[in-house]
């Protein structure tokens, strides 16, 4: 099965508007130097909210092939509901992804999978792919073992998913967020084979093979291409190293 590649670049609470655009410039001429081709693999950032309206008239005045999408969304249309940022808002911010379910959202923010599969629902109303995010604590890893939550999360998330419906999974192990401590490839390779089961059995075999499935965690240019070389791990999601721009696109320009 052919699946593009997908690198994604969650900057979290870093760079405001200003530093996104040049960022984003500069990143857009640094993969046109290197002839990056975008079909090959694609790229996608995720700056703060506040940044995306910039970022947006950046990418379609210089009709950069560079994605870009929102950590976040609410899982609610409209209304009385403060701080919250609808799907229609960011799709009218020509967003293509929306991260979904990221441990820090499960664990600093309460979202349990209930509200996780509601954003997903969310995102998918709105004509934005969702990234959905899994991964286990170091408790969970020595108590259950690696796969057992990522499963039970994918599952509880693809209750509001049709068979129809674009997604994207990211498997990133909480140990390893922001630890430089990344999963060795063969372990992010068996979970991520684990998730394509829990899409082939929820979803359907052609759903399943043509998902998806990042690997996240402390991912750098010196590790991605063990990474990539796993059948089951089709890109990764990268926060530390998606701030350093040189870093960030030897990430996008990874070798096997
Ligand atoms: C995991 C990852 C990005 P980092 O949170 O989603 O962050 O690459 O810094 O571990």
């Amino acid at each position: 099965q052919n699946r593009t590649p997908l690198i994604a670049g969650n900057w979290k609470m870093n760079l405001d508007h200003l530093q996104a655009i040049a960022f984003v410039q500069k990143l857009a001429w640094s993969l046109k130097d290197a002839g990056h081709n975008f079909a090959d693999v694609e790229a996608a950032i995720f700056p703060p909210f506040t940044d995306l309206r910039s970022v947006q008239t950046l990418v379609s005045a210089d009709k950069l092939e560079l994605a870009y999408g929102a950590q976040d969304v609410s899982q609610h249309a409209s209304g009385a509901y403060t701080g919250e940022i609808s799907g229609s808002f960011l799709k009218q911010l020509d967003c293509r992804y929306v991260i979904i379910g990221h441990s820090e959202r499960r664990t600093l923010h309460a979202e349990t999978d209930e509200i996780v599969a509601a954003k997903t629902a969310a995102a998918i109303a709105n004509g934005i792919v969702p990234i959905i995010c899994v991964g286990e604590t170091a408790d969970d890893l020595e108590n259950h073992g690696p796969s057992a939550v990522p499963v039970a999360q994918l599952t509880a998330a693809l209750s509001s998913v049709q068979s129809a419906s674009d997604i994207v999974v990211a498997y990133e192990p909480v140990w390893a967020i922001g630890s430089g401590q990344a999963a060795t490839p063969e372990q992010a390779e068996a979970v991520c084979a684990a998730l394509r089961g829990v899409l082939e059995s929820a979803l359907g075999s052609d759903v399943a093979a043509k998902t998806r499935i990042l690997y996240g965690g402390s991912v750098k240019s010196t590790n991605i291409g063990g990474f990539m070389k796993q059948p089951n791990v089709d890109g990764a999601l990268v926060g530390g190293a998606s701030l350093d721009l040189a870093e960030f696109a030897s990430i996008i320009r990874y070798q096997k």
